[in-house]
């Protein structure tokens, strides 16, 4: 079979989901800029019109655009071969997919563009890539200014959060340093799908750009090493003596684990409870939206509060599309189950989770997202 193209970036974000799972599930792929002819022309129109990085193309001219639909596509081949099928485990590996579509954003962000001394050559370089044409520097400067000036404080990255978002970063750090000690991936000696959504965040940008890939060098090999072992086909597991290449037995979801997502909720859980606030509202206001209308990637302003910071962000309804997975699994689910989850999700802070819904449905349809 012809291998299928990868349009993404090393630098992207949300490409570093689908890649990790393309190597980690055996596909033949070729990874390629989207600043071509080809993709403007003929894979874009296939893509809803939607340009987003990344997006695949197969030999026979079909496009599936967005990391997640990539995922849901071959893991519907694959007997859904990287999801746990025990139910703590299923949640965990749904909450962490939740956590990678958006969760990290704020770190991300300030790392790649509040460091210009350490990170500003390197980004010069990837931002020409995404262009084509005869000014590419000029083009890579443009957007560059456009990030830092209008989608940094959008995503609420402003002067008076930059201690709050290093503090929870170097947490960040330290509990998953401690988790990737123990064990290879998020749920043992396999990665589900979750480890794919945590790729986003914590490779393209966080564990590659120079300003945050020093810092996590210096804090946390370890799970610099998860990003090393996320990105080869081999189980890369060396230097664990427990070389099992399966999910933890018994359920278990590690106490390393429940410390990282205890911290992850710290932030994870009011955010979405401000966004499901705001995007209700925008339903509530716009109840004459026809089915099939594509979903905005941000419906209004949220605020909300960690500690003693104010964030004020974009309302993203992408991670509630997400987040009715891991409640869908829930309701699915037997009373005694349930009863197990309700316990886990108690420690790590995160029982509203469960209760967060919008008032509308998310479904895709022609490679976009869109109300149902
Ligand atoms: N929900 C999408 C988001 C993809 C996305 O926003 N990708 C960014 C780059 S990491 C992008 O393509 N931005 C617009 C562009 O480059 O044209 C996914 O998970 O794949």
């Amino acid at each position: 079979m012809e291998p299928i193209v990868l349009y993404g970036a090393p630098f992207s974000l949300f490409t570093g989901r689908a890649r990790s799972y393309l190597i980690k599930a055996g596909i033949d792929y070729r990874e390629e800029p989207h600043a071509s002819e080809h993709f403007y022309d003929t894979v874009l129109p296939k893509a809803g019109n939607r340009r987003g990085i990344p997006t695949i193309e197969f030999a026979n001219g079909d496009v599936i655009r967005d990391g997640v639909a990539i995922i849901d596509h071959f893991e519907a081949l694959n007997e859904e071969g990287f999801s746990p099928r025990t139910p703590k485990q299923t949640i965990v590996s749904q909450i962490l997919d939740v956590m990678g579509a958006e969760g990290m954003l704020r770190p991300c962000m300030h790392y790649r563009w509040n460091f210009d001394s350490d990170n500003d050559e390197f980004m010069r370089f990837h931002f020409q890539t995404i262009y084509s044409g005869d000014d590419v520097e000029q083009a890579a400067k443009e957007r560059m200014a456009f990030i830092k000036r209008e989608v940094n404080p959008a995503w609420g990255v402003s002067a008076e959060n930059y201690q709050f978002i290093e503090s929870y970063h170097l947490t960040t750090l330290r509990k998953l340093n401690a988790h990737f000690a123990q064990y290879p991936y998020f749920l043992g000696g396999k990665p589900c799908r979750g480890d794919f959504g945590m790729m986003a965040p914590l490779y393209g940008h966080l564990g590659r750009d120079p300003a945050p890939l020093a810092l996590m060098q210096k804090h946390a090999v370890r799970l610099f090493r998860w990003t090393e072992r996320m990105n080869r086909p081999e189980p890369d597991v060396g230097e664990f003596a427990n070389k099992d290449a399966d999910y933890l037995p018994h359920d278990e979801v590690p106490a390393t684990l429940i410390d990282a997502l205890k911290h992850f909720a710290t932030d994870l859980v009011p955010e979405s409870r401000a966004a499901c606030a705001v995007i209700n509202q925008w339903l509530a206001a716009n109840p004459d939206t026809p089915a099939g209308t594509e979903v905005a990637r941000g419906l209004g302003r949220c605020q909300f509060s960690v500690g003693d910071s104010v964030i004020s962000t974009e309302a993203q309804p992408f991670r509630f599309y997400l987040l009715k997975r891991m409640q869908d699994a829930f309701a699915a689910m037997s009373a005694l189950d349930q009863a197990e989850v309700r316990q886990m999700l108690a420690a790590c802070d995160m029982s509203e989770l469960l209760e967060l819904k919008l008032t509308r449905d998310i479904g895709r349809a022609n490679n976009l997202e869109v109300w149902v």
